[in-house]
């Protein structure tokens, strides 16, 4: 019997998003998931839009009564801009919707569950994205900078830890790359400048909140998924050595180690993709300092050299690798194959130990994802048997343990998600809750996952034989 034991104030919890689990019900304006499911609803799965999901709006109480049962100490929701602002140019809130945040996160607080506070997880209000273009418009990093200063001074008394953006690689990969957000885009030029003005943004909300004097702590979540390669050839290599440079150094460096990669900046303008960008504006994002990182995992990149020629009429990564899948791969069926690789967790810890100068980081994303019939029905005991997901989070945490043990500096684990919650494109389609949503009823029923989840936070460590 081996027992992985955690750090003393390890952090137990899952992550969720504003739009994916509160509903519509209420908002001032659209985001441009409301507006998007509204014009057209064919392109999510079975039509299911934002408008009820979880309808944490009205279930908060119940719902952080199911968190503490099942262990957390702590969660990640987001603000939902298009909810907490009333006048998105001068960033005056909403009344009704500062009432609903404030009772949601004073319950988590008196439940003894540590509140984490992001502020953008894909939500564009769907008037900035069509007045301005989002953030392909500097004017949206203010108006932007302006909604994250009206939270920090509503709610900076008591959260203590705050995330500007969730995932800032995504609408830029989904709105300007690869046709899966709003506002479908394919143009290699506009995402790098995207890309820049998130980070452009990102730096201004970090300002704001230093400038408020508050006693937290900010950081950023990102998605990094480390570039495996199919052989150890020179040119397999060089993919890879691409494909980190430009799905992950292109936030990390930035934003942690405080200079944009300058491969990257070649690399942009011999494909005349650089963004505009300023002197000052450049020195606002590298000058700019997280106390933290978020790192959300779920599957490894393979890459090889391309071997056929790149068909695009605009810039995309892949112009410099093509993906491979592993024939020596585990995969997990219930989710188009994806691989299952728990040893990355150890390669991100180390790269983060490493080369990024061991900054605090704790895994804000990890999750299985698998279908309803896959986790089966409620067995005779009340609980759905998704045993196929524990086994796989246990070894994803052996990988972690391993890396902490050789000098990550991690203090914590949020495992997405809590309730199944809506995901974008996807709907409902995959479920990764501790605890079962039924659409029908709105009903949440454990899985035994969340049951192993509360041994494994209650008691700080887990045993395997
Ligand atoms: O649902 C998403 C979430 O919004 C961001 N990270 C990945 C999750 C699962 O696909």
């Amino acid at each position: 019997m081996t027992t992985y034991a955690f750090p003393n104030h390890f952090l137990w919890g899952a992550a969720a998003s504003g739009p994916q689990t509160e509903g519509a019900e209420g908002k001032p304006h659209r985001s441009i998931w409301d507006s998007w499911h509204a014009a057209q609803p064919e392109r999510f799965y079975r039509g299911i839009g934002p408008e009820t999901v979880c309808n944490t709006l009205h279930r908060y109480k119940e719902d952080v009564a199911l968190m503490k049962h099942i262990g957390f100490n702590s969660f990640r929701t987001s603000i939902q801009w298009s909810r907490l602002i009333d006048d998105l140019e001068t960033g005056e809130p909403n009344a009704e919707a500062v009432r609903f945040y404030n009772d949601y996160f004073d319950e988590m607080i008196a439940n003894g569950i540590e509140p984490m506070v992001n502020l953008y997880h894909f939500d564009m209000p769907e008037e900035l994205q069509n007045r301005y273009g989002g953030f392909e418009s500097k004017h949206v990093t203010d108006l932007f900078a302006r909604f994250a200063a009206t939270a920090f001074r509503l709610f900076g008394h008591k959260i203590k830890y705050w995330i500007t953006f969730n995932e800032p690689i995504v609408p830029v990969e989904g709105g300007y790359l690869y046709d899966f957000h709003y506002p479908c885009k394919k143009d290699g030029k506009l995402a790098a400048q995207v890309a820049f003005n998130i980070m452009l943004a990102h730096a201004k909300a970090v300002q704001c909140y230093r400038e408020q004097a508050l006693t937290g702590e900010i950081g950023v979540v990102l998605n990094l998924t480390p570039s495996y390669t199919r052989n150890d050839s020179a040119e397999d290599k060089k993919a890879a050595w691409y494909a980190d440079l430009l799905f992950n150094r292109s936030f990390l460096d930035p934003l942690v180690k405080h200079q944009f990669p300058k491969e990257l900046c070649e690399l942009l303008a011999l494909h005349q993709c650089l963004p505009e960008t300023t002197k000052e504006e450049v020195s606002l994002i590298t000058g700019s300092h997280i106390d933290f990182l978020g790192v959300n995992y779920y599957v490894p990149r393979r890459v090889q050299a391309r071997e056929t020629p790149y068909t695009l009429d605009y810039f995309t990564p892949e112009f410099y690798f093509e993906n491979y899948v592993d024939p020596n791969g585990r995969f997990n069926p219930y989710r188009d194959n994806n691989e299952i690789h728990p040893q990355a967790i150890y390669d991100i810890a180390t790269n983060i130990r490493d080369n990024y100068g061991n900054i605090k980081w704790y895994l804000a994303e990890i999750g299985i994802a698998m279908d309803l019939q896959s986790e089966g029905p409620v067995q005779a005991d009340g609980v759905i048997d998704d045993g196929f997901r524990i086994g796989l989070m246990e070894e994803h945490l052996v990988q972690l343990h391993r890396a902490i043990a050789d000098g990550a500096n991690c203090f914590g684990v949020h495992q997405w998600t809590f309730i199944d919650n809506w995901s974008w494109l996807n709907s409902f389609k995959r479920r990764y809750g501790f605890y079962r949503l039924d659409l029908e009823t709105g009903k949440r029923q454990i899985k035994r996952n969340g049951l192993w989840f509360k041994a494994l936070a209650q008691s700080n460590q887990f045993t395997l034989e």
